[in-house]
């Protein structure tokens, strides 16, 4: 993604190039590669950090524009997610959290429990691994409620061990769809559905799972199950 990017960046940026001396551009290359990191975030049901994308929901700013990059700081993680904000945010930071600045308090979809949902994942930039699907049960979000991960129950990838979907290869991108089995006897006016997208990049010889330090992208999703 870095090397594809930066080749547009910088052919964009050699056009004006005659104008602007060499330090502005130096310094305007720097803040374009360490700032632009388009993956994936989870469409439907719309994920928090990307409520800007459906204006009918009628959310006012300030939004994550870089809802695609929502990615851990861009800090890789162990196989825990153990230096991964709650929602994806940098390390110790919660702007994605519940109560945090991206929170518009907006249900993006209501369910029945034990339901099978159908849900669809962007990935705009496909790093093979895999993904997976939490559930808080609960109203209050905390770090340690995500105790439920689900199955998947069909899906357009590759299923493993039941909870992970592979995500493909390196030019899959695209709208990913999946079914997800919601607990029987799980209910709540609000809850959080966690997606966290593990990559196997830095590459890794099994292209689904990379058990090493992984760059990883995780976004919340408020829903509400009857
Ligand atoms: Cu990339």
């Amino acid at each position: 993604m870095r090397q594809y990017l930066s080749k547009r960046f910088v052919s964009a940026v050699c056009r004006i190039s005659f104008k602007m001396n060499k330090a502005i551009l130096l310094l305007l290359v720097i803040v374009g590669l360490s700032s632009v990191q388009p993956h994936g975030y989870v469409r439907q049901p719309l994920a928090r950090t990307s409520i800007f994308r459906n204006p009918s929901f009628g959310a006012t700013m300030p939004f994550w524009w870089n809802d695609t990059g929502v990615m851990c700081g861009d800090e890789v993680q162990d196989i825990n997610f153990s230096r991964c904000g709650r929602c994806g945010d940098a390390f110790g930071q919660t702007h994605a959290n519940q109560g945090g600045t991206y929170d518009k308090g907006i249900i993006t979809g209501t369910y029945t429990a034990g339901q099978i949902m159908d849900v669809e994942v962007d990935i705009t930039a496909n790093h093979r691994g895999f993904m997976q699907f939490e559930l808080c049960p609960q109203v209050t979000e905390t770090n340690g409620c995500f105790t439920h991960r689900l199955n998947f129950v069909s899906g357009d990838r590759p299923i493993r061990s039941g909870n992970m979907m592979c995500t493909g290869n390196d030019h899959q991108n695209g709208i990913i769809r999946a079914r997800v089995q919601l607990p029987a006897g799980v209910r709540c006016t609000r809850c959080t559905l966690r997606w966290t997208y593990r990559t196997s990049y830095p590459p890794n010889p099994d292209a689904c799972f990379n058990g090493g330090p992984a760059q990883t992208f995780r976004n919340c999703v408020d829903i509400r199950i009857n």
